[in-house]
């Protein structure tokens, strides 16, 4: 697989060319989660050119449809992932929170914790505190997952974390907070119990929450 070729196509919007390039490599084995790494590198180099004002909202919503669009070719592989995957290992409620529509990582975890034997509820994006908690309660979920990639969506983390205190119910969840902006002072700021910015680091971290309660 050349990546470099891959990451290209996809920075540059060919859209064609770059399923073309994916399928071709999905026929030479390519490992799925190395494929995704290549978009999601990718799409971090189309968010630059964002800033310095080279691309705009259309190429953002165009690098969308691209992932999208890749997502379905690389998703089956996925699909003949693991044998833990009819083994249930926990419950995990995930929602992209208020004011933050974005998904395409979000859907890419929920997909990924499904195959790794997690029960995934995904409530979708610009979800409310409110709502993500009382989703979580009637879910019964172990682990509440928040996903957001706007600066806008630090204070809707911390919300959600603040009003789990409120009513009791902090020490019951484990808050695992996702995206490409996430660091160590966010995690803190917010009071999530961690972060990540990767699906698969957070799959881990979910994994070994799971183990120490079994
Ligand atoms: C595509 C895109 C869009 C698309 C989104 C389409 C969609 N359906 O999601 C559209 C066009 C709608 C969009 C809109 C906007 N966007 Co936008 N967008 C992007 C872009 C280019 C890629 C995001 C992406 O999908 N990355 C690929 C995925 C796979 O990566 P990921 O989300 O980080 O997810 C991975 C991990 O973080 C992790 N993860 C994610 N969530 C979770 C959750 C859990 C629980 C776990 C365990 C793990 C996890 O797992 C994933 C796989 O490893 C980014 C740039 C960037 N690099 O992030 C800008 C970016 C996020 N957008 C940005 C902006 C400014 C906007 C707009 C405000 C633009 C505007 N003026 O309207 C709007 C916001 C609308 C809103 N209210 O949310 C800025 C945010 C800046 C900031 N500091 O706040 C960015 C960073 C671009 C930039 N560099 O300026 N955007």
């Amino acid at each position: 697989m050349d990546i470099q070729l891959l990451k290209e196509a996809v920075v540059e919007m060919q859209e064609e060319k770059a399923l073309s390039l994916t399928k071709q490599y999905i026929e030479e084995g390519a490992d799925p989660v190395s494929l995704f790494q290549v978009y999601q590198d990718a799409l971090v180099e189309i968010g630059k050119r964002y800033e310095q004002e080279i691309y705009f909202i259309p190429e953002l919503m165009m690098a969308g449809e691209i992932m999208n669009a890749a997502s379905e070719l690389i998703k089956p592989l996925l699909a003949e992932g693991p044998e833990e995957a009819k083994n249930k290992k926990g419950k995990v409620l995930i929602a992209t929170v208020q004011g933050d529509i974005h998904d395409i990582g979000k859907n890419i975890v929920t997909m990924m914790m499904d195959l790794n034997g997690f029960e995934v509820k995904d409530i979708g994006v610009d979800v409310s505190k409110d709502r993500i908690i009382a989703e979580a309660e009637a879910f019964g979920a172990d682990i509440i997952g928040l996903s957001g990639l706007l600066t806008l969506a630090f204070d809707p983390m911390k919300e959600v974390v603040e009003e789990l205190k409120v009513q009791g119910l902090r020490d019951k969840y484990k808050v695992l907070i996702g995206g490409g902006q996430m660091d160590e002072n966010i995690c803190s700021y917010t009071g999530a119990d961690a972060f990540t910015t990767d699906a698969i680091a957070g799959i881990n971290m979910c994994k070994a929450w799971m183990e120490r309660v079994s």
